[in-house]
């Protein structure tokens, strides 16, 4: 088995934490986006959407999708549940996960990739309109995050889960995409603050 992983960039990030939280360790192979190593022909043989992370079983299986490859390890090492137990939970940890990766993780991708200078050769065309166009999305989507967190200390609940993953590697997407959780939502900045503080956010 071996999972190609992609350095700081957030999609991979946010498997990696999740294997952290899990307490398990895997072959990994760094794909170096800065270098288009991902373009390659022979990642494109491993995943043709030429995307990290990817996870290669043994069989030569190819699972990619970042949820997908969590998903692949909850139910190998269902302890501690990070995507919950009973309907209820369930359903409540997919819509914070989901409502987070496209109202917050995905706008600050476009505002990064159509914007930073960095990206040129990747996001083509950069469409800095499109950039713009996300950031008061962003803002008026964390106003919604802030209240839900006044009495939460995680995003469903009082158990850390994917969604409070997918979050902490948004709000730290913010810095290189020129972006920062504004001072007054005091609640997002509480819950950004535990959630970097827990040894796997250094994965
Ligand atoms: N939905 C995919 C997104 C994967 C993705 O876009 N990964 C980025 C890094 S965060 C990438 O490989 N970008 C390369 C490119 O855009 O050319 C997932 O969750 O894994």
């Amino acid at each position: 088995m071996k999972l190609y992983d992609g350095g700081r960039a957030p999609n991979p990030r946010r498997t990696r934490i999740f294997l952290a939280e899990k307490n398990i360790q895997l072959p990994m192979e760094q794909v170096d986006l800065g270098a288009m190593q991902h373009r390659s022909p022979a990642y494109a043989a491993v995943n043709p959407l030429m995307r990290v992370p990817a996870l290669v079983l043994d069989d030569g299986m190819v699972i990619t999708e970042s949820i997908a490859i969590c998903r692949y390890f909850e139910a190998l090492h269902p302890d501690p549940p990070l995507f919950g137990r009973g309907a209820l939970q369930i359903a409540q940890i997919e819509m914070w996960n989901r409502r987070l990766e496209l109202h917050f993780l995905f706008p600050v991708s476009h505002v990064f990739r159509n914007s930073h200078p960095a990206m040129k050769e990747m996001e083509v065309p950069q469409v800095p309109a499109w950039a713009e166009a996300n950031k008061p999305r962003i803002l008026d989507f964390l106003e919604i995050v802030n209240r839900e967190l006044e009495n939460n200390r995680f995003i469903t609940g009082d158990a850390f889960t994917i969604a409070d993953i997918t979050g902490l590697v948004a709000v730290d997407f913010m810095n290189p995409a020129k972006l920062s959780v504004p001072d007054d939502l005091a609640h997002v900045r509480r819950w950004h603050a535990e959630l970097s503080a827990r040894p796997s956010a250094a994965a």
